[in-house]
């Protein structure tokens, strides 16, 4: 059973969804069970989900436990029962929903990367800096902050267990365009979703390694391509036309951290065999720690002050109750996966709206992943040229 769950009289904070497809049904899960789990301080009410289909909408609102279901997300930002938004869109409507959202003194969630441009994502952090004054708060929704085993490593190097900074090498690697005959999505249209590999999953390592090493990259130098440059558009006929694939297919990049460290990243949807492979490890002076998605349980350590002679990479199971988020969980062994991380993020944001604290990462955070996106696309565009952030 979980250690704790919210009491009866826990005041309620109603959220209103935007989208509903993958990353609406992964947020839905987490809004309907975080109450279960942990002892939080609002109760979420899934109030209402908004789409532009009416049918498909009532029909996700149904199927997730949403009260209500809205064909316009002004309608669903303008009920008096919404006090948090919740937008799961593709990037080209992040700025102009959040945005509205915040200025009608909305909380928001935003799904990442916080926006398809640089433009938009600054207009959307001074949008969030504007509301916060008036204790509207804003998250961009980099799940992967909420694995327990990525929080403890944060904890770790906080604590100086692996002393001065050297390396950072993160990677996302998935294969799911790797066929050509995979069609062209939303996902691959760089009008819809800002760039490809590299702000889809190019930017949860980004974000992973600010936040791990606590520092902002000050410039990159990056190698970008497209391999597949055109597909049949999703849902045509055999001999429909093909359209051009106008994002990157791989990202590789370098960088440089203030701190003196260097970081080599690694984001493609072409990697044949690799699903969803994060990887990200970070090399310090005194130890090493490294962490696998596809063991998201773990957290591997390499403590140098050790003795040479029996010192080696220990794989810690990050499942103990004073781990990260581990409390409100199960039993020690008994282990969560990729949907938890959602919950323990829901988690965190209804503290800091209760608490009136900032939210992590804020927009400001995710108009920093921006600007290394901007500059690692400029830097490929210019024969790899270093490119200062
Ligand atoms: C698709 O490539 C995707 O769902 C990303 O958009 C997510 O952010 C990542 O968590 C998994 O892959």
């Amino acid at each position: 059973m979980p250690a704790r769950s919210s009491q009866p009289d826990t005041p309620e904070l109603g959220i209103g969804m935007v989208g509903y497809a993958f990353m609406g049904a992964a947020h839905s899960r987490a809004w309907a069970t975080v109450a279960q789990v942990f002892d939080v301080p609002l109760r979420p009410r899934m109030a209402a989900l908004a789409g532009r289909d009416g049918a498909a909408a009532r029909a996700a609102a149904h199927r997730f436990g949403w009260r209500h279901a809205e064909t316009d997300w002004r309608a669903l930002i303008n009920r008096d029962d919404v006090q948090l938004v919740d937008i799961c869109t593709p990037g080209d409507t992040h700025a102009e929903i959040a945005i509205a959202a915040l200025d009608a003194g909305k909380h928001v969630l935003c799904e990442k990367p916080l926006a398809n441009t640089l433009a938009e994502a600054e207009a959307m952090a001074g949008a969030a800096a504007r509301a916060a004054r008036n204790g509207v708060r804003a998250m961009v929704g980099f799940n992967y902050r909420r694995v327990p085993a990525v929080a403890l490593a944060r904890r770790l190097i906080a604590e100086g267990r692996i002393g001065t900074l050297r390396h950072v090498r993160a990677s996302y690697l998935q294969d799911w365009l790797a066929d050509a005959a995979v069609p062209l999505t939303w996902r691959l249209q760089r009008e819809r979703a800002g760039s490809g590999a590299l702000g889809d999953i190019g930017a949860h390592a980004i974000d992973l390694a600010q936040y791990l090493s606590g520092e902002p990259l000050t410039g990159v130098s990056g190698l970008m391509t497209t391999f597949v440059t055109e597909r049949s558009p999703a849902g045509a006929s055999g001999g429909a036309e093909k359209a051009p694939v106008t994002v990157d297919d791989a990202a590789l990049f370098t960088g440089r951290l203030p701190s003196g460290a260097v970081a080599l990243f690694e984001a493609t949807r072409f990697a044949t065999g690799r699903k969803n492979a994060l990887t990200i490890e970070l090399n310090g002076e005194l130890g090493s720690l490294a962490f696998d998605l596809e063991r998201l349980n773990e957290l591997s350590f390499y403590d140098r002050t050790e003795s040479g002679t029996t010192a080696g990479f220990r794989r810690i199971l990050v499942t103990e109750p004073d781990h990260p988020y581990l409390e409100a969980w199960w039993p020690p062994g008994h282990v969560l996966g990729w949907e938890h991380t959602f919950v323990n993020q829901a988690r965190d944001l209804l503290t800091d709206i209760a608490a009136g604290s900032d939210p992590e990462p804020s927009f400001a955070d995710g108009l920093q992943v921006q600007r290394v996106l901007a500059a690692v696309e400029h830097s490929a565009a210019h024969g790899s040229a270093w490119t200062k952030i």
